[in-house]
């Protein structure tokens, strides 16, 4: 199957997201020479490490449940390499730093027993549930997307769940914890670093019956410090990005302490990385939860920026942690953002473009990516890709000649150059040629045949000429009198071989320009082949 085009040519993610890249401390000291020495010894040169390791298994301790595992075959070898996608070219550290990704947090263990079919049958299955896990198309290769998301700065906790002695859910028995911060981070001011843990159990308390005091001396439930490299718990950090925190599930001793990385900057707002949103990450651990799969939901693994203020708990987390708990008596803040399913018979979406060959459907929070050779959309924050882009946009159109997206949102416009945003936007859209009274654009499409791009706002359009960068005489116009039928507003439109799709709720008209007429009906949803 072919490969996704990548969005910005040579530049994969923003640089924000490029962290673990070449870096030469691992999560795991030895892996790097278990590595190598996989390509040599071939046989039972595992089998030597084992009494070495045994004695440290502790099954009474709670752990980092796979790390311990990756930590009992750390130096075990790896006696088959890693399945590649023929298409990419990976350096050797490239597949030492996937191995280490896949050990960490896919309880990826060699195997002991040195059968060499075995392990390749491991390594290709763990790269299948990481990209099952993500969304990515499942081929069990490493290949680029699959790749750049090992890249991305993230939670130390696995994303795979326990094994059959840990009990399955691990939860507190009492709904009055207490917690002690041990050390703090140079990064923030004492105050700030106490705000940001009070206001991190305040998510969790706000929908369950848990109550959370802090206390100063003496052994709390929850230990939180900050620490780098190795700190005491034989899960090291790995230095600035990559791993930011772990935390243990509940339990006695480590269970349910939070670790921070204090080789990361910490923050209150968008710089490095912000300690209230890891740290209200870090403690659903410590109350028992696992990572989600939802792209929208905190307990996701990869850390996302989603803006300063007015965090709310998203719908996915508050079913996981009711679920241990169940509710609280009032919850100050009951709407909980839900993820948008992208099959749901009344879909409808906010804005729609084309970028650098994909096609994006932006939807409240999110956006999903789909490419014309693959089935499977992905679902992604758009804060993720543009922190500085506000949630739920207006509208959206790509202007190819000029290899830029707009992106509208009330009066404002963005123009985008694949991440970044080009310099002097956000612009008003009066600048563009509209009244100075227009609120927001509803919709927006762009013609390449024709260079014009014409913007949907109530029941009017309006055509740009893109190469004079003025409105064409006569703008605005009725959309019932050139597009009859499409209903009075529309949500979204895009442009492919001749034909218009106008968005109108969970309805999408295609409409021929050759022939001016609407020649099909069809759901909204059927963008993503449901
Ligand atoms: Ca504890
Ligand atoms: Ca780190
Ligand atoms: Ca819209
Ligand atoms: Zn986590
Ligand atoms: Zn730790």
């Amino acid at each position: 199957m072919p490969k996704p085009q990548s969005w910005g040519g040579k530049k994969k993610w923003p640089s924000k997201h490029v962290y673990l890249q070449g870096q030469g401390s691992s999560n795991l000291s030895l892996s790097g020479d278990s590595l190598e020495q996989g390509y040599k010894c071939k046989g039972n040169c595992s089998l030597r490490h084992l009494g070495f390791r045994l004695h440290k298994f502790n099954i009474m301790q709670p752990r980092l449940s796979a790390v311990f595992f990756f930590l009992l075959g750390l130096s075990f070898c790896l006696t088959v390499p890693i399945p590649l996608d023929d298409s990419h070219e990976f350096t050797e550290e490239d597949l030492r730093f996937a191995e280490r990704y896949l050990r960490t947090h896919y309880d990826l263990r060699p195997n002991p027993t040195g059968i060499m079919k075995k392990s390749a049958n491991t390594m290709a299955s763990k790269l299948r549930e990481m990209q099952a896990f993500f969304g990515l198309e499942v081929t069990g290769k490493l290949d680029e997307e699959t790749y750049e998301l090992m890249q991305k700065p993230r939670c130390g906790v696995p994303d795979v769940g326990e094994y059959n002695f840990f009990p399955r859910k691990l939860k507190w028995s009492n709904t009055n914890l207490t917690y002690r911060i041990m050390s703090y981070t140079s990064d923030l001011r004492r105050a700030e670093v106490e705000r940001a843990f009070k206001r991190a159990f305040k998510v969790w308390s706000d929908v369950t019956p848990l109550n959370f005091t802090r206390i100063r001396s003496g052994t709390a439930d929850i230990m939180i410090s900050f620490g780098t490299k190795e700190h005491g718990d034989f899960y090291p950090f790995d230095g600035p990005s990559g791993l930011l925190a772990h935390a243990f599930p509940p339990g006695p001793d480590y269970g349910g302490d939070a670790h921070f990385d204090d080789d990361e900057t910490w923050s209150d707002d968008s710089r490095g990385y912000n300690l209230f949103l890891v740290a209200a990450h870090e403690f659903g651990h410590s109350l028992g939860l696992e990572h989600s799969r939802d792209p929208g939901a905190l307990m996701f693994p990869i850390y996302t920026y989603t803006g300063k203020s007015g965090f709310v708990l998203p719908d996915d987390d508050v079913q996981g942690i009711q679920e241990l708990y169940g509710a609280g008596d009032r919850d100050p803040n009951p709407k909980h953002p839900k993820t948008p399913e992208k099959c749901a018979a009344d879909l409808s979406i906010d804005a729609i473009t084309k970028l650098r060959g994909e096609m994006l459907v932006f939807k409240d929070r999110f956006f999903w990516r789909l490419h014309p050779q693959m089935v499977e959309a992905e679902l992604v924050l758009i804060k993720s890709f543009w922190p500085e882009l506000p949630n739920k946009i207006d509208a959206a159109y790509e202007n190819p000649i000029k290899d830029l997206v707009f992106m509208f949102k009330g009066k404002k416009v963005w123009a985008m150059n694949g991440y970044d945003i080009v310099e002097g936007f956000p612009k008003k859209i009066y600048e563009m040629g509209f009244p100075k009274e227009m609120k927001r654009i509803d919709a927006v499409v762009h013609i390449d045949d024709t260079g014009k791009t014409l913007f949907f706002t109530g029941n009017k359009y309006w055509s740009y000429d893109e190469e004079t960068e003025v409105m064409d005489t006569g703008s605005p116009k009725f959309i019932e009198d050139e597009f009859a039928g499409i209903g009075d507003r529309v949500d979204a439109v895009y442009h492919r071989n001749g034909y218009l799709y106008f968005f109108n709720g969970p309805l999408q008209f295609e409409y021929s320009i050759w022939s001016k007429r609407i020649v099909r009906i069809l759901h909204t949803n059927s963008l993503f082949w449901c």
